[in-house]
């Protein structure tokens, strides 16, 4: 049986990822969540994962962290987490780990708080190498590799759709505008069911943080 730590619904966008995977995939989980604040450390999350951080995957107690490899692993049994056609299958594994990895400075200026929905204001010009780069892998995605099989980057629903959904939200969020493609896109993304369930909860926690809740008057107030 898997349990599956994460982290606060408003706050916690990595914890998102393998949490919407599971749910699309229909997969059966316990969900623990435990308080997270954007710590660099956190000693109370060291005895539920390695890596002291969620989301982190139990299996019987054995312990998977870190949200690309909770996907991978999960994806070894569930062959259809990642695209059919393999060079659609490696495109979204580059799109994955480059997600993973990257975009430092667009989650810097906009971190996750669902309860945001802001004015927004004009990018810094790294922040907007960032949108410009999402843009772009999303539109790839979309125009030529996605199949019939659904609106999703790469037709049906897949790791890479997980990967990026913690985005979907902060692009809204800060109301950053998007070519036609990519908003279609976000759009689909925002109207998963599984995207809205965690959403209605996100709305329903009271724990906050100010570090993340004074963004709201530097992007313009709420809209
Ligand atoms: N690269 C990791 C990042 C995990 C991460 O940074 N998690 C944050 C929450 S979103 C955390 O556990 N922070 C500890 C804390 O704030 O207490 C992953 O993909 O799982």
């Amino acid at each position: 049986m898997f349990d599956l730590y994460i982290g606060n619904k408003n706050y916690s966008s990595w914890s998102l990822r393998p949490w919407l995977l599971m749910k699309h995939f229909g997969i059966p989980f316990n969900e623990h969540m435990v308080s997270v604040a954007g710590r660099d450390y956190n000693a109370a999350l060291k005895p539920l994962a390695g890596n002291a951080r969620v989301p982190c995957l139990h299996e019987d107690g054995f312990q998977i962290w870190e949200s690309i490899a909770i996907a991978e692993t999960l994806a070894e049994r569930h062959p259809a987490m990642w695209p059919a056609d393999a060079r659609a299958r490696a495109r979204a594994r580059s799109i994955s780990a480059e997600m993973h990895a990257g975009f430092t400075q667009l989650r810097t200026a906009m971190p996750m708080n669902l309860k945001l929905k802001l004015k927004g204001k004009p990018a810094t010009p790294e922040v907007q190498r960032d949108i410009d780069r999402v843009s772009e892998i999303w539109i790839e995605a979309r125009t030529q590799f996605a199949t019939a099989d659904g609106p999703y980057l790469f037709g049906a629903f897949s790791v890479a759709d997980a990967m990026y959904a913690p985005l979907v939200w902060r692009l809204h969020i800060y109301n950053v505008a998007l070519p036609t493609v990519a908003a279609a896109y976000r759009d689909t993304m925002l109207a998963h069911p599984a995207m809205l369930e965690w959403y209605a909860a996100a709305l329903k926690e009271t724990e906050a943080h100010a570090h993340y809740d004074r963004l709201a008057d530097e992007y313009g107030g709420w809209r």
